[in-house]
């Protein structure tokens, strides 16, 4: 079996995870919406079932909000209650995608009226942000357009960044804006914030505060991910993560189900770039269970991570750089590919039980009851807000 060092062991025990609370919504595809027995009927129902999967794993000790879907009447109150269940309240995400005035753009928009609206709802979060103690305000953009000639695609920029730098006024302490750059989806021909280098070229105007997040599945097939990551850390301007998988468009399935592997080489470029126990870079999930039970999937998802990260921690650093170094190709590929096929279940098993927790946290959630209770009590979830 193999064993993990005492270093490894303490850099995974600092690892967080922050879970979205749609992800425990109900969510669908544009075709169907199946909902799923036991499911949150409010946020604090969110938070409980994010706790839950804190509880089995001492990974994900925050949730992050989506506003309006969370929208309640006391922040103070919503915090409190996260706490008592072991859990923050983390990223403040925005919503300017479901209300008619945006059709044509919200921070982009012609109308300076609209543009106001847009902006006022980032400052509602930011107050929200005061209540709840986060730290970060996600701002990802529906914004573009479907046909050649539609848009002013200057303008827009511009517009963007007037927008952004009244929102980014507004912040203070140690509160930070992170924006999501997406390659398309919902606009086809352009989309205001589509890579890393609009997302980059905006924030650096802003300042410090303002970062990039990286949402891993707004990206082309065949993209190099991880070149990106890397580069985003040397820039000193990777804020957040937003981890899924995928297989074709924004697919939104559990972390590390399409490709371990680049999830691995992902984390392997966090860890060369110091970004791993880094507080300056969150790591969320970004994820809907539309088909399979949400708390285990979320259990599923912070494993992955978790074992991903493991594997990155043992690629043997000085053997790697001798090999790269020398110019031995096969060589340096070789130790990369023996640490990621380095099964190392059994240890990070044995180590959870070292640290009183579950050595299999599946496991133990299906045995504690909780989702059956859940299912009992619970009636008439809710939606997570597509189409809500
Ligand atoms: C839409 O693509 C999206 O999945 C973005 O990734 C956001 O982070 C998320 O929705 C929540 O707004
Ligand atoms: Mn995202
Ligand atoms: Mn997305």
């Amino acid at each position: 079996m193999s064993t993990l060092s005492p270093a490894v062991l303490q850099t995974l025990e600092g690892q967080a995870i922050e879970l979205p609370s749609w992800a425990f919504g109900n969510s669908g595809t544009r075709f169907k919406v199946f909902t799923t027995p036991g499911t949150p009927r409010d946020p604090y129902e969110k938070i409980a079932d994010a706790a839950e999967v804190n509880r089995a794993t001492a990974l994900a000790p925050s949730v992050a909000l989506h506003i309006p879907w969370d929208k309640v009447d006391s922040y103070d109150d919503l915090r409190k209650h996260a706490e008592d269940l072991g859990v923050a309240l983390g990223t403040i995400n925005s919503n300017t995608f479901q209300d008619d005035d945006y059709k044509f753009g919200a921070l982009t928009h012609e109308d300076a009226a609209i543009r106001r609206k847009a902006i006022d709802h980032h400052l509602d979060c930011i107050d929200i942000m005061d209540a709840t103690g986060s730290r970060d305000l996600k701002i990802w953009l529906a914004e573009g357009s479907n046909y050649p000639g539609q848009a002013d695609l200057r303008g827009r920029q511009d517009r963007l960044h007037e927008s952004l730098s009244t929102i980014y006024a507004r912040l203070t302490g140690e509160q930070r804006l992170v924006l999501e750059y997406k390659f398309f989806e919902p606009a086809f021909y352009h989309t205001d914030v589509p890579d890393w280098g609009t997302s980059y070229a905006q924030v650096a105007a802003l300042g410090d505060r303002a970062m990039v997040c990286l949402d891993t599945g707004h990206h082309a097939p065949g993209t190099n991910i991880e070149f990106i990551v890397m580069q985003l850390l040397r820039l000193g301007k990777l804020g957040s993560f937003d981890f899924n998988s995928r297989f074709y468009a924004d697919d939104d399935l559990i972390v590390g189900a399409a490709d371990p592997f680049q999830l691995f080489r992902i984390l392997f470029e966090v860890i060369r770039g110091g970004g791993l126990n880094n507080p300056d870079v969150a790591f969320m999930l970004d994820q809907c269970h539309n088909v399979e039970k949400k708390i285990p999937g979320q259990i599923r998802s912070v494993l992955n991570v978790q074992e991903m990260t493991a594997r990155a921690l043992i690629v043997d650093h000085d053997a790697l750089r001798a090999a790269q170094v020398s110019g031995d190709v096969l060589a340096a590929n070789a130790v990369l590919m023996d640490a990621f096929y380095t099964d190392i279940r059994p240890a990070l098993a044995a180590w959870r039980e070292d640290r009183g927790l579950p050595a299999d946290p599946m496991a133990a959630y299906a045995a504690s009851g909780y989702q059956e209770k859940i299912e009992t009590d619970r009636v008439g979830g809710v939606q997570a807000g597509w189409g809500a």
